[in-house]
C-alpha cells in the first residue's frame, strides 16, 4: 500500500499546514514552511500540492518578499517533482471578507476581492495548476433581512463570468471547481450543495469551464448521500476536481481523515470513482485530493500520520472495490437485484404509446418480487472488512 504518483494523491498547504487553532482555542502545533511541505509529501509518495494564495505568501507580504517565497517554492517543486495541481483564493480569512467576497453587500469589498481573485489566477496558471477551485466560505448570511439573496447570485455569477472571461483571454489553460458547503463559517452558504451548485453553472455564460470541486464532508453535513452527488456531478459532466476527508454525521465541518467516517460511503465512492466508467475504467481522472485537517490532538509525527493515513485507506478501498466487482457472488447478487437492467431503456425503440398502454401488467406478482438489496450489501461489507473469500 505504498502511494506512487500515478495514483495522483494531492493534499492541500493548509491541510497538512493546519496549526489547529480552532474557535474554542489557540494553536497546538508550529507553521510548516510549505518548502518542507513539499518534501514530506514527496516523501510519502504524493503528487500533487494546492494552496490558497495566502498560504503561500502571506496576506500583504510585499512584491520583493512574494517572488523569493515563490522561488523557493518553485524550487521545492523543481526538486521532487511534486506538481501544483490546483490553486484558490483565500477569500475569507481577513476581516475585509466578514461580509462576504463576491457578495459583499460593499460593493469595494467585491471589487477587492476579484482583483485578489485575478492576481493569483496568475500564479495559479505561472505554477501550471489546470483547475481553479471557488470555496464561497464567507458568501452568506445569518439574517434573512440582511441579504437579497437573489442579488448575491447575480453578483457570484457576474464574478465567475468576469474570472472566467479574464482567464481565457489571458490564455490561460485552467477550468473553475465550485464548492459547495451549507454552512460555517456563515449560518447558511449561498450554493449549499452539489445540486445547486450545477443549477446555478448551467446559467453562466462560460458555463463549460465550470465545474464542481464536491467535499465528502460538506454533502454529509447537509444529511445528503456523498455517492450520490458525485454520481450526478459525473452525469452532468462536472466532476472537476473532488475534496476526499471524512464527516461523522449533521454537525461542524470535521475535515476528518479520508474513511474515518462513513466508510462504507467511502468504499462505494472509491469504487465508482475507480471503477464505475465503462467496463471498469475510472470515472474520474483528476487528483484525488485530500482536505483534511489533522485533529487538534496530534504533533508533527501525528500529521505526517495522518497524511499518510488518508492515502492509505483509499488504496485499500480500491484493492476492496476491486475485489468486490471480481467476486462471482457479487455478479449474481447484483444480477439477483437487477441492478443491470436500469440501464436497459423504459421503452423499445419507436413503441407507440398504444402499445404500452395494452400491455398486460400483472401488478400483484410484479409488486411480490423481492430487491434482495440486503444480500448485496452485506457483500459490499465482507469485502470491506476483508472477508470477501
Ligand atoms: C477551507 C475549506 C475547504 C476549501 C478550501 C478551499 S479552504 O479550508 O474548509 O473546504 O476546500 O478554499
Ligand atoms: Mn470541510
Ligand atoms: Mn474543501
Amino acid at each position: 500500500m505504498t502511494p506512487q504518483k500515478s495514483d495522483r494523491f494531492a493534499f492541500g498547504l493548509w491541510t497538512v499546514g493546519w496549526q489547529a487553532r480552532d474557535p474554542f482555542g489557540d494553536a497546538t502545533r508550529d507553521w510548516l514552511d510549505p518548502v518542507e511541505i513539499v518534501h514530506r509529501l514527496a516523501e510519502l509518495g504524493a503528487y500533487g500540492v494546492t494552496f490558497h494564495d495566502d498560504d503561500l505568501i502571506p496576506f500583504g507580504s510585499s512584491d520583493a518578499d512574494r517572488g523569493l517565497i515563490v522561488d523557493r517554492f518553485r524550487k521545492a517543486l523543481d526538486e521532487t517533482g511534486v506538481v501544483v495541481t490546483t490553486a484558490t483564493t483565500n477569500l475569507f480569512t481577513h476581516p475585509v471578507f466578514k461580509e462576504g467576497a463576491f457578495t459583499a453587500n460593499d460593493r469595494d469589498v467585491r471589487r477587492f476581492a476579484l482583483k485578489k481573485v485575478m492576481r493569483n489566477l496568475d500564479l495559479a496558471a505561472e505554477l501550471g495548476a489546470k483547475t481553479y477551485v471557488f470555496w464561497g466560505g464567507r458568501e452568506g448570511s445569518e439574517s434573512d433581512a440582511a441579504k437579497d439573496v437573489r442579488a448575491a447570485l447575480d453578483r457570484f455569477r457576474e464574478a465567475l463570468d468576469f474570472l472566467a472571461q479574464y482567464t481565457k483571454d489571458q490564455g490561460y489553460d485552467i477550468r473553475f471547481a465550485l464548492e459547495p458547503k451549507p454552512n460555517e463559517p456563515r449560518g447558511d452558504i449561498l450554493l449549499p450543495t452539489v445540486g445547486h451548485a450545477l443549477a446555478f453553472i448551467s446559467t453562466l455564460e462560460h458555463h463549460e469551464m465550470v465545474g464542481l470541486n464536491p467535499e465528502v464532508g460538506h454533502e454529509q453535513m447537509a444529511g445528503l448521500n456523498f455517492v450520490h452527488g458525485i454520481a450526478q456531478a459525473l452525469w452532468h459532466g462536472k466532476l472537476f476536481h473532488i475534496d476526499l476527508n471524512g464527516q461523522r454525521g449533521v454537525k461542524y465541518d470535521q475535515d476528518l481523515v479520508f474513511g474515518h467516517g462513513d466508510l462504507l460511503n467511502s468504499f462505494f465512492l472509491v469504487d465508482l470513482l475507480e471503477f464505475g466508467g465503462p467496463d471498469g475504467t475510472e470515472t474520474y481522472s483528476g487528483p484525488r485530493h485530500f482536505d483534511y485537517k489533522p485533529l487538534r490532538t496530534e504533533d508533527t509525527d501525528g500529521v505526517w500520520a495522518s497524511a499518510a493515513a488518508n492515502m492509505t485507506t483509499y488504496l485499500l478501498l480500491k484493492e476492496r472495490a476491486k475485489a468486490w466487482r471480481a467476486d462471482p457472488r457479487v455478479a449474481e447478487a447484483l444480477a439477483a437485484s437487477k441492478v443491470g437492467e436500469l440501464s436497459l431503456p423504459t421503452l423499445n425503440p419507436g413503441e407507440s404509446y398504444d402499445a404500452l398502454r395494452s400491455e398486460p401488467s400483472d401488478v400483484d406478482a410484479i409488486a411480490a418480487r423481492g430487491a434482495a438489496v440486503v444480500a448485496l450489501n452485506q457483500l459490499a461489507v465482507e469485502h470491506l472488512l476483508g472477508a470477501g473469500k
